[in-house]
C-alpha cells in the first residue's frame, strides 16, 4: 500500500489533519490503535477558541458546532468567594464556544468514513530519514504502508515520539503535585460562565458541555483513585469549594462519567525529524486549566496542514522547514499561560502561607488592572497564529 502522509491517532489533531488534507487532494490514511467508539467515548476538552472554530468552518464540519455550540463573552475566576469576571468582548473583542472535543471528533470522524484504519495494533514508524513506510497488524495480519511522510498525531502514548532517538530530542516537563477529578453529570450548568475557583481546600472548575449536561472537577491529590470519590463525596466537596450562592444553585445527580487526569506541562523539541512530524499532544501537553490542549492540537496541525498542502502544491519545502520553530513559539506561549493559571489558582502543598499571599496578591491585581484582565482575556481566547 501508498499514500502520500501517514497519520498515526485518529484523535481531533490526526483527524482535523486527515480532513485538510483530503480537502487539499493530498492523500492519506490514519492509524488508530483503538476503535472508533472508544475515541468518542474518551471525555476530555471543553472549550474551543475563535481560532479552532474557524478551522472547523474552514475544515467543512462547523455546522453542528454553531447550531449547538455555547458562545461564551467571558468567564469567571473565584478566589475564597471573591468573584472577578473577566469579560473577553469588552476587553479583547473575542469570544470562546463550548463545545465538546467528542463533538468535534464525531464531527470529523463523519466527514471522513473510510480511510481510517481503527484497532491497528503494533504500530511501528520505519526509515522517516529515507524513505518513510509505517507496518501495524489487523485481525492478525501484518500490514506495511509507503508513505512521502509521517504525522505523529498519537498523543502524549503514543508511538511516534517515542520512535525518535534520544539523542534527537530533547523534553522538557513540570509534573504538578495534583490531579483533576472530572465528573459529568446530565443537569444543567450551575452558572451561565465557567467558573474557575481556588479555595482553600484546593482549586474547583464548573463547566458544561451544553444547557443540559454539565462538567465539573476538583483537584485531588496525586494518590486520588476514582474509586475512593463516590458522587456524594464529590458534589460535598465541590459546593464546599465555592461561594454559598453557587453552592446552593447546584444541581446535582448521579455521574456519567468520572476519571482524574494528573497535570503536567510537557514540549518536546524539536517537531520534526527527517520526514515525521510531531503535532498535538504527541509533541507538548498543557495542564488543562487554560482549556489550551485541544486548540493547541488544532493549530499545531493548521500549520503542518498549510506545509504539506504547499509541498505537494508548489514543490516547495519551505513551510515545512519552519513548521518545528513556527509551532513551537506558539506551543510555548500557550505552556506559559496555562502553568500561569494553574500557578494562581491550585493548592500548592509544599508553597505554604507565602504562596497563598502570592496567589490572593495576584488575584487583588487582577481585580483592579484592566491590563491585566486584557492579558488573561487575550491569552485564554487564543492567541493568533
Ligand atoms: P489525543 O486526543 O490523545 O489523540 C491521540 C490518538 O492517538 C491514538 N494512539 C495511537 N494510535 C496508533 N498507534 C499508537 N501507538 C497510538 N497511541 C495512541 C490514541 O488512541 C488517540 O486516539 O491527542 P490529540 O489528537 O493531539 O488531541 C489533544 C487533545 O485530546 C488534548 O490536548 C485535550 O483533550 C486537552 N484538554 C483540553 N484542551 C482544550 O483545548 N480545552 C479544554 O477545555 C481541555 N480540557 C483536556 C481538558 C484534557 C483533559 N485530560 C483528560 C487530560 C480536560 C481534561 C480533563
Ligand atoms: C472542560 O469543560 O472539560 C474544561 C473546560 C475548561 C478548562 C478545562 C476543561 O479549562
Amino acid at each position: 500500500m501508498r499514500t502520500q502522509v501517514a497519520i498515526i491517532g485518529a484523535g481531533p489533531a490526526g483527524l482535523m489533519l486527515g480532513r485538510l488534507l483530503d480537502l487539499a487532494g493530498v492523500d492519506n490514511l490514519i492509524l488508530e490503535r483503538k476503535s472508533a467508539d472508544y475515541v468518542l467515548g474518551r471525555i476530555r476538552a471543553g472549550v474551543l477558541e475563535q481560532g479552532a472554530v474557524d478551522l472547523m468552518d474552514r475544515a467543512q464540519v462547523g455546522q453542528r458546532l454553531h447550531a449547538e455550540g455555547l458562545v461564551h463573552d467571558g468567564t469567571v475566576l473565584s478566589f475564597d468567594g471573591d468573584d472577578l469576571r473577566i469579560d473577553f468582548t469588552r476587553l479583547v473583542g473575542r469570544q470562546v464556544t463550548v463545545y465538546g472535543q467528542t463533538e468535534v471528533t464525531r464531527d470529523l470522524m463523519e466527514a471522513r468514513p473510510d480511510r481510517t484504519i481503527y484497532e491497528a495494533e503494533d504500530v511501528d514508524l520505519h526509515d522517516f530519514d529515507g524513505s518513510p513506510w509505517v507496518s501495524w497488524v489487523k485481525d492478525g495480519v501484518t500490514h506495511r504502508l509507503d508513505c512521502d511522510f509521517i504525522a505523529g498525531c498519537d498523543g502524549y502514548h503514543g508511538v511516534s515520539r517515542a520512535s525518535v532517538p534520544a539523542a534527537a530530542i530533547k523534553t522538557f516537563e513540570r509534573i504538578y503535585p495534583f490531579g483533576w477529578l472530572g465528573l459529568l453529570v446530565d443537569r444543567p450548568p450551575v452558572s451561565q460562565e465557567l467558573i474557575y475557583a481556588r479555595h482553600q481546600r484546593g482549586f474547583a472548575l464548573c463547566s458544561q458541555r451544553s444547557l443540559t449536561r454539565s462538567r465539573y472537577y476538583v483537584q485531588v491529590g496525586t494518590d486520588d483513585k476514582v474509586e475512593d470519590w463516590s458522587d456524594d463525596r464529590f458534589w460535598d466537596e465541590l459546593r464546599r469549594r465555592l461561594n454559598e450562592e453557587t453552592a446552593a444553585a447546584m444541581q446535582t445527580g448521579p455521574s456519567i462519567e468520572k476519571s482524574i487526569a494528573q497535570l503536567r506541562s510537557f514540549v518536546a523539541e524539536p517537531l520534526r525529524f527527517g520526514r515525521l512530524f510531531l503535532a498535538g499532544d504527541a509533541a507538548h501537553i498543557v495542564p488543562p486549566t487554560g482549556a489550551k490542549g485541544l486548540n493547541l492540537a488544532m493549530s499545531d496541525v493548521d500549520m503542518l496542514a498549510e506545509a504539506l498542502i504547499g509541498f505537494y502544491r508548489d514543490g516547495t519545502s519551505t513551510g515545512l522547514d519552519g513548521y518545528s520553530a513556527r509551532a513551537l513559539t506558539r506551543i510555548w506561549k500557550a505552556e506559559r499561560f496555562s502553568w500561569w493559571m494553574t500557578g494562581l489558582l491550585h493548592d500548592f502543598p509544599d508553597d505554604g502561607d507565602f504562596g497563598r499571599r502570592m496567589q490572593r496578591a495576584e488575584f487583588d491585581y487582577l481585580a483592579g488592572s484592566l491590563a491585566a484582565q486584557q492579558s488573561l482575556a487575550e491569552n485564554y481566547t487564543g492567541l493568533p497564529q
